[in-house]
């Protein structure tokens, strides 16, 4: 007999499917049929896929498959998000033009993706470094700036000197690089590209309510990102401010507690604070403390510890005005406050307030409570820190007022005397897009000295796209590498036509990736990012599918974008994407897989071993898809024997005829419907596909255990082939090519992928008999067979007639009997 030979099967199917690309393409957005999207995040090029990428589009392509056979118009598209860095230390490294380097990558990795099988329409391709998409960033980018949403500002940014660029702040991760965990990242003044993403800020947060298809982790960490907190502005005035300073006479300090205000014993000003600078002016030594203050602050943002920083300060000599008690209370700078949050000043409350207790009992400045649990309760320790169910005491007339209420009463009388206003302060930040790269998206701006060489000057639509020049010397100097390019640096003013500069910044890749999925509906549109009407029929995106490490930077930015999208009139859902999906990670003997650790798994030596159905079905098996795989190479082996099996039965039984009717029968159907119940379910949910296939392996155990009956001939061949029919269109979502391979073997016509998903018939599933756990008092006595139709009632007779039941109960008095249909029975006894 035959035996069954991936390295046969998977490049016939291959070839036959990739000369056909009309197979996985998505039918014209008015095909009656239910339409479905399904994406997987789009890899970066970087060379060849890992096994972690298999795992991702294993899970999308099973996905994509089964709502075809469901009968949905599914788009399944994949592309490149091809800009970044790599490619320009490769080409350093080996001398290759960073656009070829990405091109062969793409055309090596497109190849892995054809191999393992995946069914990706790839008419819809992006390839987000080509100027065919790229253009569509800039013409985007200048619609921001019309609108005010793209803007320069001078700032301080995240400089990573291994990259030698800036980064956002979502790229820092720890107070080091995302892409280099070894290197600490810098602070640095530079003028930069922004995108206000704080506008959308209350948008992108309320939204998550009601992103309900997306993982309640992936939103609590965008809603701690957005870090959206309700409070006051209060003024104090400066008492003995330095007659010089034009802005040192008010501070004005955020707080969340205003109600607390009465017990201010000083006010906290941040090393960079304007006022803090004025002062410094008057005073050298002053200014080398605060200085120092500020660069343990750097020190401590470097590497993440801000919250644990051990706290300095130092008095100014100066003293502010308390606008609720006329007190007057010294003025500080301390290394825990942040110049870039809030007003970056702060009235330190120590007998309310950890931090501020612990800076007050360093410096021994006096700690005043003014908030106990009640009137007559003022001794508990300090700080306290509660303001549910508590009241204020010695803060004037305010005494005696329950907390909540009086922040807001106390926050009214601010607005009153016009010392300061309600406010809500966010931990977001705007977005700094400028990066001093050459890989990336030119940003379309120039200036000139006779217009104003501070104003950008936007390059009119009708010069787009502004090309990213390919012969350029990549070299390790500092700065953009575009500046070095006369020709591209050197044009002509819009404006005035004089000689004027390009910006020679080129935009974050994360730009490329915050709407590539819209392009996929209309990639080749040259007139516009894409035709409305396509992305109003496909969006939103019916199942996103990626890695947790998006959670913040990618599926922020994509959603703000969205957001912008739909202002701008070119869209109309306000989220990207109904539901997401983030599976977990690939290791290797407990650990992340890492070419230092040296246990890196080659997706194509699993294939050249396994096969791809193997491979991509082991991925899925191993592990509920939301969990950690530990890839053990003996289980694809496995699930390479499993499949074998499957061929040889259905290459044995594809031409059985006759048969006599046998009890096998109605035992494989059932089995049979069993499963398909089973499948189908973990589909619409959180595809447990681990339990699908197990599901699925005991109905190939079930066929096996009849096989000598089926030789016999007491069985029908209906029962047989319908059997085999159904069970390789269950295997088609996670095992492609075999499956394809073998529906031909069974003379079924066109292409499996196409024919309706089985229905289960829950007559045919229905056992006989059920199995009932019988537990007394929570333990487990015995199992009880009876038959399927039983009532509650006989169930719960027949447990208390059970022998071994009998026996634990014996003597005791039976308290309760409880019934859960189908699942158990629990006797409480005494
Ligand atoms: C007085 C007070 C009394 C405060 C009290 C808290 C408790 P969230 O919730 O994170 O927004 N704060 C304000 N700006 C700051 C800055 N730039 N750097 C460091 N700390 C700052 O925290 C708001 C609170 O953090 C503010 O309310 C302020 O301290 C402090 F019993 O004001 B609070
Ligand atoms: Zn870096
Ligand atoms: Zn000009």
């Amino acid at each position: 007999p035959q035996r069954y030979t991936p390295a046969e099967i998977e490049p016939k199917w291959q070839a036959r499917w990739d000369a056909d690309p009309s197979l996985y393409a998505a039918d014209a957005h008015d095909s009656g049929k239910p339409k479905y999207y399904c994406l997987e995040m789009l890899p970066y090029p970087s060379g060849a896929l890992h096994i972690g990428h298999v795992r991702n589009y294993a899970i999308g392509d099973a996905l994509a498959r089964f709502m075809w056979m469901r009968g949905h118009n599914v788009l399944h598209p994949m592309g490149w998000d091809a800009f970044g860095l790599p490619a320009e230390n490769a080409a350093l490294k080996n001398n290759v033009p960073p656009r070829e380097w990405t091109l062969s990558n793409i055309a090596s990795m497109k190849k892995q993706f054809q191999r393992l099988g995946m069914g990706f329409d790839w008419s819809k391709e992006v390839t987000t470094c080509l100027p065919d998409y790229y253009r569509w960033n800039q013409w985007l980018f200048l619609k921001m700036f019309e609108r005010g949403l793209a803007y320069r500002k001078k700032s301080k940014v995240n400089w990573c000197p291994q990259c030698a660029t800036v980064l956002a702040n979502e790229q820092v991760i720890q107070g080091r690089c995302w892409r280099h965990d070894e290197t600490v990242v810098e602070q640095r003044d530079l003028t930069q590209w922004f995108l206000r993403i704080t506008k959308y800020a209350d948008e992108l947060l309320t939204g998550l309510d009601k992103l309900e298809g997306w993982p309640e982790k992936v939103r609590t960490m965008q809603r701690n990102w957005i870090g959206r907190s309700e409070g006051t502005n209060v003024d104090f005035m400066v008492a003995n401010a330095p007659a010089s300073a034009s802005n040192g006479s008010k501070i004005t300090v955020f707080t969340t507690r205003v109600d607390t205000i009465f017990g201010a014993t000083s006010i906290q000003l941040a090393p960079e604070h304007a006022v803090a600078k004025a002062f410094a002016a008057e005073d050298p030594r002053l200014a080398e403390e605060i200085e120092a203050l500020l660069l343990q602050q750097q020190k401590a943002r470097e590497t993440d510890e801000l919250g644990a920083i051990e706290k300095h300060g130092v008095p100014t000599g100066r003293f502010a005005v308390n606008p609720f008690n006329g007190e007057r209370v010294p003025i500080w700078v301390a290394n825990y406050i942040l110049a870039d949050y809030g007003t970056g000043a702060i009235m330190s409350v120590p007998a309310h307030d950890e931090r501020d207790f612990e800076f007050a009992t360093k410096y021994n400045l006096p700690i005043k409570r003014v908030i106990a649990p009640n009137l007559d309760t003022d001794d508990l320790p300090l700080p306290y820190l509660a303001e549910e169910e508590a009241v204020l005491i010695d803060s004037g007339e305010w005494s005696g007022e329950a907390c909540l209420e009086a922040q807001d009463k106390m926050a009214a009388f601010v607005e009153t005397g016009s010392f300061g206003s309600k406010t809500v302060t966010y931990r977001l930040k705007d977005w700094g897009v400028s990066r001093q790269r050459y890989w990336g998206t030119p940003i379309p701006m120039v200036y000139c000295e006779a217009c104003g060489a501070d104003e950008p000057i936007p390059v009119p639509e009708s010069q787009l796209p502004i090309l990213l020049p390919e012969q350029i010397a990549i070299t390790q100097e500092g700065g953009s590498p575009l500046g070095r390019v006369p020709e591209f640096v050197n044009t002509t003013c819009p404006k005035c036509g004089g000689p004027a500069r390009r910006e020679t910044d080129t935009m974050d890749t994360f730009v490329d990736s915050s709407w590539y999925f819209y392009r996929y509906t209309d990639p080749h549109n040259d007139t516009a990012p894409f035709d409305s009407a396509k992305v109003n029929y496909w969006f939103p995106i019916d199942q996103y599918i990626g890695g947790v490490e998006h959670a913040i930077l990618h599926l922020i930015y994509s959603r703000f974008w969205t957001k912008v999208m739909r202002d701008l009139g070119l869209i109309v859902n306000d989220e990207p994407a109904e539901r997401l999906f983030t599976q977990g990670m690939v290791i290797k003997d407990g650990a992340k897989m890492s070419k230092s650790k040296g246990n890196v798994v080659s997706p194509d030596l699993m294939i050249d071993r396994y096969g791809a159905d193997a491979t991509r079905m082991y991925a899925l098996f191993a592990a509920p898809p939301d969990r950690d795989l530990d890839w053990q190479e003996e289980g694809v082996a496995g699930i390479s024997r499993f499949l074998g099996k499957i061929f040889r039965l259905t290459t044995k039984f594809a031409q059985l005829e006759g048969g006599e009717a046998g009890p096998a029968d109605a035992a494989l159907l059932r089995k049979l419907h069993q499963t398909i119940a089973k499948v189908t379910h973990d589909f619409s949910g959180r595809w447990h596909f681990n339990t699908s296939i197990s599901s699925i392996m005991i109905l190939v155990n079930e066929i096996t255990a009849n096989e000598a009956a089926i030789d016999a001939g007491q069985v029908t061949a209906a029962t047989v082939k319908s059997t085999l029919r159904s069970l390789i269109q269950m295997i088609a979502p996670f095992a492609p090519f075999l499956a394809a391979e073998l529906w031909e073997t069974l003379g079924e016509q066109g292409i499996v992928f196409r024919h309706p998903w089985p229905e289960s018939d829950a007559a045919l599933a229905r056992e006989d008999e059920i199995s009932i756990p019988v537990q007394v008092n929570g333990k487990l006595a015995n199992v009880i067979k009876l038959p399927s139709e039983s009532t509650d009632e006989e169930v719960k007779a027949a447990a208390l007639l059970d022998e071994k039941v009998a026996a634990r109960i014996a003597g005791k008095t039976i308290v309760k009997v409880v019934y859960v249909p189908g699942k158990l029975v629990n006797l409480v006894v005494k």
